[in-house]
């Protein structure tokens, strides 16, 4: 066994895929469950597209259920999705069903990957491109241990039909955008509407009905959505967060054949 040779394969093989990932169909910021979801979806229809993670573990909010309980819940409207995944669901009473949030985040990855989605971690996105045509058609990346230890190193760009901002509560890409192009997102206040107090209900129905392209190139999914369009958080409940995922994979391909 050789060191040199254990070195290279790594090497090769991870520039090999970046390389190729720098020309994407769509291009997904965070492995929460919305991106992972969305990613599989696209992988499945043949999309080429790669998600982008800052944080060295995979999963976003998933790992943690509620409150560290590592469970999470699941209403009659996601349960196709998890069933489609293999993902364990027992029904708790009519309605709710409870995962293992370990099998949750870990399934989601591997199906995604499975279907051909790559998956890059340790890289956080730092900005878009934006051209003349006014449309996010690019990201750009450094690695996120060049942010931690605040190291002034220039980034490199990736080109992509779509991106989708699939970050959580902080809607990370729509604040970029925002910040660049000065407030023409495709919201009531043309910025972002800041996310609301808990109410699980209207949270969840909200999160898939505000998953839309909320500017040229720029699809926003799971809790982003929430946070850019003004709509409640629901806590540990996902059916949102997969319907979410789901949605921008059939937005995106909508898009990509339309133009
Ligand atoms: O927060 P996160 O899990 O997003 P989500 O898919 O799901 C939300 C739920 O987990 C939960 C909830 C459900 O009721 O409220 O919070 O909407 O995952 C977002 C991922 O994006 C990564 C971040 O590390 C996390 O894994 N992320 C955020 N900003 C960036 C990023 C960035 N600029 N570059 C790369 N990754």
């Amino acid at each position: 066994m050789d060191e040199v040779v254990i070195s290279r394969a790594i090497v090769e093989s991870y520039m090999k895929e970046l390389l190729e990932a720098m020309e994407l169909d769509v291009a997904i910021v965070g492995t929460g469950p919305a991106g992972m979801t969305a990613a599989y979806y696209l992988a499945k229809e043949k999309t080429k597209v790669a998600i982008f993670e800052r944080k060295l573990s995979v999963g976003g909010g998933i790992w943690g259920g509620g409150m560290m309980f590592n469970k999470a819940v699941v209403q009659d409207e996601g349960k196709g999705i998890l069933d489609e995944f293999g993902i364990t669901a027992t029904q708790y009473q009519k309605g709710y069903y409870v995962v293992d949030a370990i099998e949750l985040a870990s399934t989601l990855c591997y199906r995604a990957v499975k279907a051909g989605a790559k998956i890059f971690n340790l890289i956080s996105v730092e900005d878009v491109v934006i051209k003349e045509d006014d449309k996010v058609s690019g990201l750009v990346l450094n690695w996120s241990t060049v942010h931690l230890a605040k190291l002034h190193v220039d980034p490199l760009a990736i080109r992509s039909k779509l991106v989708i901002d699939a970050t959580g509560h902080d809607c990370e890409i729509c604040h970029l955008v925002t910040e660049k192009v000065g407030g023409k997102l495709r919201t009531a206040t043309r910025g972002i509407m800041g996310e609301k107090s808990m109410w699980v209900e209207m949270g969840e129905r909200k999160v898939p009905e505000n998953t839309r392209e909320v500017y040229p190139g720029l699809i926003v999914a799971g809790m982003a959505a929430a946070a850019v369009f003004g709509s409640p958080r629901m806590g540990p409940i996902f059916g949102g967060m997969l319907l979410s995922g789901k949605k921008a994979a059939r937005l995106a391909i909508e898009l990509l054949r339309q133009s």
